[in-house]
């Protein structure tokens, strides 16, 4: 019995070593670097994305183990039923995901992009100053990602609003459920935060129709997938001063080829794909102590729903 593990050399050799330390009897294997009688006894698989065919050469396999929190990148049409898909929950990813959006909602509260514009023409001027309180936050997904969020852009006071698929109760968090409240969510979202998984039901959510519910001059910071995104429906919308500015983590495709407009735009901020990256000593920890639950017959942590998705 033992485990197949599909990405880089560095994270790979750390993870061999916790599970040699604490689950002796699994071996540890690389891909590609294995035979095709080893492929028999991998119950387990460690990947960002399954490589193409790999899956059919793995008749024993039980677990599909996604190295990142969202699990859109594995096509869950080529695994058979019984395999269990299981997405990355570790405390790395949180607190990179709730830095990176409290830098976010800050930069746009603060106006630091037309600030930057401004540095370049040697513009002194100050921009109108709202007060945290008058400057509503709405954030798109509460799981995880969405709830650590909430908790921290709370100490800024930034009154919060969030939306999900089920209702949810979150202490100073107006929530919101479903299609039908959706538009009174994002009526009261100055700035605007997706954290939801990409599904069928969320793909190209980030359209037209929905920046027309939010109010005049709104922001949106997205980072979660590029796939949320209509990339012509954005240009125009902070074109047409609908948006005044979007922060982008993600796009599609990614890397963002060089000549695509949004990176010469003014009104958009590009990283790469970097609010939260998959911290390879508490990841270890979590797929071990899942390993370790499949193995005593317990349910894990981050199960995906194969219905919804996520
Ligand atoms: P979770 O699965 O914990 O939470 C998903 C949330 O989205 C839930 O609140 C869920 O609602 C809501 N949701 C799902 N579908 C819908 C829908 N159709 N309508 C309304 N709400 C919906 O995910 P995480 O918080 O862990 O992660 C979110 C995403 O962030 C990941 O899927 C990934 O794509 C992205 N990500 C990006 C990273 C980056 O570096 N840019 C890093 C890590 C993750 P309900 O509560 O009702 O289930
Ligand atoms: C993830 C990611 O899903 O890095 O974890 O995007």
């Amino acid at each position: 019995m033992s485990i197949l593990y599909v990405g880089g050399k560095e994270r790979g050799d750390h993870w061999r070593g916790l599970f040699a330390a604490q689950c002796p009897e699994l071996r540890v294997y690389f891909w590609p670097d294995i035979d095709s009688d080893t492929l028999n006894s991998i119950r387990y698989l460690i990947a960002w994305r399954t490589p193409p065919n790999l899956i059919e050469q793995l008749p024993h396999l039980q677990v599909v183990f996604s190295v990142g929190a969202g699990v859109d990148q594995i096509q869950v049409s080529d695994l058979p039923e019984h395999i269990e898909l299981v997405r990355m929950i570790e405390p790395g990813i949180v607190s990179g995901m709730v830095e990176y959006v409290t830098w976010a909602v800050l930069t746009l509260h603060r106006h630091i992009p037309d600030y930057l514009q401004h540095q370049k023409k040697g513009r002194w001027e100050a921009l109108d100053w709202v007060p945290s309180r008058q400057r509503r936050v709405g954030i798109m997904g509460l799981g995880s990602l969405g709830q650590a969020v909430a908790q921290s852009l709370a100490a800024f006071d930034f009154p919060l609003y969030g939306w999900a698929r089920s209702h949810r109760d979150i202490p100073g968090v107006h929530c919101f459920a479903g299609s039908d409240e959706l538009n009174g969510f994002l009526s009261h979202c100055d700035i605007l935060i997706c954290l939801l998984p990409l599904t069928d039901e969320t793909r190209g959510i980030l359209n037209e129709k929905l920046f027309r519910s939010l109010p005049r001059g709104a922001a949106i910071v997205n980072a979660a997938r590029g796939g949320h995104l209509c990339p012509g429906d954005l240009l125009r919308a902070l074109d047409q001063g609908q948006l005044r500015a979007a922060i982008l983590d993600v796009t599609d495709p990614e890397p963002l080829p060089p000549e695509h407009p949004f990176w010469s735009h003014e009104g958009i901020l590009i990283t790469p794909h970097v609010a939260a990256v998959t911290q390879t000593g508490s990841a270890g920890e979590a797929l071990v102590a899942n390993v370790v639950r499949h193995r005593a017959g317990e349910s894990m942590t981050g199960v995906v729903d194969r219905q919804r998705g996520y």
